[in-house]
């Protein structure tokens, strides 16, 4: 069984609102399928979630009544990019079930309390693909915060029978410098001393890439393949998920993993 997040980038055109990527999507959804392997599919927010959410100032939770609309919008666009992704795998020939984590998971202070991980072994268990994805949640103390597709695919980490988790990207993979930079060298794998993992974390390059980074180290600790591929590039999801080599970058805990 595999986690896979489809980044909001690949899915989604990040700088124009609402914006999907249709045939990156349905392509996506059929390397899942044609894998034949068992998976839960997390997707990001992209430009779905992103734009309206940092207007509504919604990251650090409740500080007046007028957020509450952006809250409601949000929630409203992720589902809507819920509901493309729920098609595509359908016309995939997979059976999807969607678990919006606003229904099923609960932060205090910005930090995830509770999640329903039994929902996610029961549908899987029927047959089903279990979907989730970015959400705006209830939070005990900020009345409500933001649940990142990363944050979940941590979550769901310490779930029975998982192989890998592939967070698929609009980038090859980690670079040791920015990948926009001429001749920067494309790392096959990194481990936490990284020099390169830290910088990244450090520094924030990208808060995409820093997140995944974070976020894959704690399941890479877990004994768990993560790795990170770019989605742009036909088969690789495939592949990846087959165990084949490819061309991305993994997480690894430990030197001897
Ligand atoms: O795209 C963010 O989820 P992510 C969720 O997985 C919202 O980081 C609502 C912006």
């Amino acid at each position: 069984m595999h986690l896979i997040k489809l980044g909001g980038s690949v899915i989604t055109d990040k700088s124009r609102e609402k914006t999907l990527r249709k045939d990156v999507l349905e392509r996506l959804a059929k390397e899942i399928a044609a894998s034949g392997e068992k998976a839960i599919v997390i997707h990001g927010a992209g430009s779905f979630g992103h734009i309206l959410a940092k207007k509504g100032r919604l990251k650090n939770g409740f500080q007046g009544e007028w957020q509450l609309e952006y809250f409601s919008k949000v929630q409203r666009d992720v589902r809507q990019l819920n509901l493309y992704v729920l098609s595509a795998l359908i016309d995939a020939g997979l059976r999807p079930v969607s678990l919006p984590p606003s229904m099923m998971t609960i932060y205090r202070d910005g930090v995830m309390e509770h999640i329903s991980k039994e929902l996610f072994e029961l549908y899987m268990q029927i047959g089903m693909t279990p979907v989730s994805f970015g959400d705006v949640v209830l939070d005990k103390e900020r009345a409500f915060a933001i649940c990142s597709g990363d944050h979940i695919m941590s979550a769901l980490s310490s779930m029975k029978g998982l192989e890998s988790a592939v967070f698929v990207t609009d980038v090859n993979g980690v670079y040791e410098r920015s990948p926009n930079e001429e001749g920067a060298k494309l790392l096959d794998v990194i481990y936490p001393d990284s020099e390169i993992a830290s910088k990244m974390v450090r520094e924030d390059v990208t808060g995409g890439i820093k997140e995944k980074i974070r976020h894959g180290f704690m399941i890479a600790e877990k004994g768990i393949k993560v790795m990170i591929i770019n989605g742009l590039v036909p088969g690789r999801l495939e592949k990846a998920l087959k165990g084949e080599e490819i061309i991305g970058t993994e997480l690894r805990w430990k030197k001897d993993d």
